[in-house]
């Protein structure tokens, strides 16, 4: 093979007639026509100096065409590192230059605010809007529809995946080839897909759900995704009867089961439902076999790793757990303190190996020392256990994490960026539950001594600074953090005191 993943994924249906995306506006995109325009895209790229090892950052709304500069960047031999949609100016510009990205594609309203961004790290800038638009789009117009693939081998990267960390800075993952391929290969076996699946895809595809298990799933099976631009309640309804399958973040699930439509006759012809990303409520879970019949199978995985575990296709899903690890893949729980492996029915750290295992964090050895052991295997973080049947349960966090809508948030980002602020003497940000994200954020400042500080201009810098999804949604000032006698702050007190803050919204 000459490059693993583009052969598996993408070869096979080159010339393929058959629906690839049904699309929210009643058009379909054939294989054909899809692989024809990521060629053009391929030669674009080249035409612009980009080639094998390049980093493409990527910063555009959901729309096939971003879809095709992920299969042009495969077939290119160029590393893809997509970009949350919601980041702000500020955000990006660490990605960019942290990546060394050397094109950096935005959207098309953006090109005048990120020009400066772009010319000060060295990357070119180019642009594609959601309707097939833009500079990339006019210069790839131009372009053959065939582009010879570049060989890569399995180890070579495929994609740049940043993912926040504890200690407030961003690092990126890096994932290759194999690890992608692999996890595909497994997940197909395991859910059983084939051509005949049509998946309903509203996931957005900056993140390893959207990007890599919906969609490469469908292309390695050769179904068809019904490829909406989001989640919008009105429209996965209305899509619903022509897909057979769906996957979501656990507030994808509790949205519809809000809505009286979604009944059991709307979702009779389903062949299944997968939620992953965040927890999954058991009793979200007990509420949609109630209502629909099927049981949702959840899965869990990282950016790191793409996914780990999964509840049996056949078998008894479990409510509360996230199954068994998938094939090839070796999960163990281990004591935080000593690192020993611990027996079922102990609660420890997650750690897993496996050949969806990353291959590091770019250019952060040490940190890379520290999570991705010699032996292989990756520390998550996850605090679980696995109980006598084998099924892992994720039991919490040995992080300091929030997951709010299936978004990651690490809070030590957020205090720096709210300690800079005039007049914020320190912050604590916690996480409390949320009706509809499963859990959202909240600040805790505290106000430098005498200050009268000045809260509309702290709100102001977290709408300028922090992409939406991270801003607290509430911010409760104290006159001290409560504090351990080694001084760290006990989140657990504040989190107690706050539990309910979003009860009644
Ligand atoms: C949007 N907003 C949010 C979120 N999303 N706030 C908190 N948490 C969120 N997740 C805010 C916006 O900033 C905006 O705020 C307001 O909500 C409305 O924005 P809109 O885009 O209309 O929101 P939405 O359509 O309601 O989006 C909610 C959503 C979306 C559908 C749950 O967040 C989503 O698609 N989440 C999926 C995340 C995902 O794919 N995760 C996979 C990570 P304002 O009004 O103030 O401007 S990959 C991963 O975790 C691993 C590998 C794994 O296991 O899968
Ligand atoms: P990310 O860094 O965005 O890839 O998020 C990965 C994290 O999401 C994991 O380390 C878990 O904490 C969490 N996660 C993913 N899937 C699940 C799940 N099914 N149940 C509980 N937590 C999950």
């Amino acid at each position: 093979m000459t490059n693993p993943l583009y052969d598996a994924l993408f070869a096979p249906h080159e010339g393929r007639t058959s629906p690839f995306l049904h699309l929210a506006d009643g058009h379909t995109l054939s294989y054909e026509t899809f692989l024809e325009e990521a060629s053009r895209m391929a030669n674009a790229l080249s035409s612009l100096g980009i080639g094998p090892g390049d980093r493409v950052a990527v910063h555009v709304q959901k729309s096939p065409q971003a879809l095709m500069l992920y299969a042009a960047c495969v077939k290119a031999g160029v590393v893809l590192l997509p970009l949350n949609t919601a980041y702000t100016t500020r955000e990006l510009d660490y990605f960019v230059n942290d990546s060394g990205a050397a094109l950096f594609v935005c959207d098309t309203s953006e090109e005048a605010e990120l020009r400066e961004l772009a010319d000060g790290s060295g990357a070119i800038l180019k642009t594609l809007g959601p309707d097939g638009d833009g500079t990339l789009a006019d210069l790839a117009r131009g372009q053959e529809a065939t582009f010879a693939t570049v060989p890569r081998s399995e180890d070579d990267l495929a994609a740049l995946l940043y993912t926040s960390g504890t200690t407030g800075r961003a690092k990126g993952a890096m994932l290759t080839q194999k690890n992608l391929l692999s996890n595909a290969e497994v997940l197909v076996e395991s859910w059983q897909f084939t051509s005949n699946d049509v998946l309903l895809h509203a996931l957005p595809i900056f993140h390893s759900h959207g990007l890599f298990v919906a969609t490469n799933v469908i292309l390695l099976s050769g179904g068809a995704m019904i490829f909406l631009p989001k989640f919008d309640l009105e429209a996965v309804l209305s899509w619903l009867p022509k897909a057979t399958t769906m996957m979501g973040v656990p507030t994808f699930y509790t949205r519809l089961l809000e809505d009286a439509r979604f009944d059991s006759d709307l979702a009779a012809h389903m062949r299944l439902f997968i939620s992953g990303s965040a927890p999954l409520l058991a009793e979200t879970h007990r509420q949609f076999e109630a209502r629909t019949g099927h049981r949702i199978l959840e899965r869990y995985g990282m950016t790191e790793t793409s996914m780990n575990t999964s509840n049996p296709y056949d078998g008894e899903r479990r409510a509360g757990t996230v199954g068994f690890p998938l094939p090839g893949v070796n999960v163990k729980i281990c004591d935080p303190e000593t690192g020993d492996e611990l027996p079922h029915g102990e609660i420890g750290v997650l750690w897993v190996r496996g050949p969806n295992v990353f291959k590091g964090y770019w250019n952060m050895p040490e940190k890379t020392r520290e999570e991705l052991r010699e032996d292989g295997f990756f520390i998550t973080g996850d605090l679980s256990m696995i109980d006598e049947d084998g099924y892992v349960h994720i039991v919490g966090r040995g992080k300091d994490l929030i997951i709010s809508g299936g978004f990651n948030i690490y809070p030590k980002e957020i205090e720096l960026f709210l300690d800079s602020l005039p007049g914020v003497k320190e912050s604590a940000v916690i996480g409390a539950p949320h009706p509809d994200f499963g859990e959202s954020v909240i600040a805790v400042l505290v106000p430098e001594t005498g200050a009268n500080l000045d809260l509309s201009a702290v709100y102001a810098a977290i709408k300028r600074d922090l992409a939406g999804f991270k801003r607290p949604r509430k911010i409760e000032l104290m006159e001290v953090l409560p504090r351990n006698t080694m001084g760290k702050v006990q989140k657990n007190q504040l989190r107690d005191r706050f539990a309910t803050a979003f009860q009644q919204d």
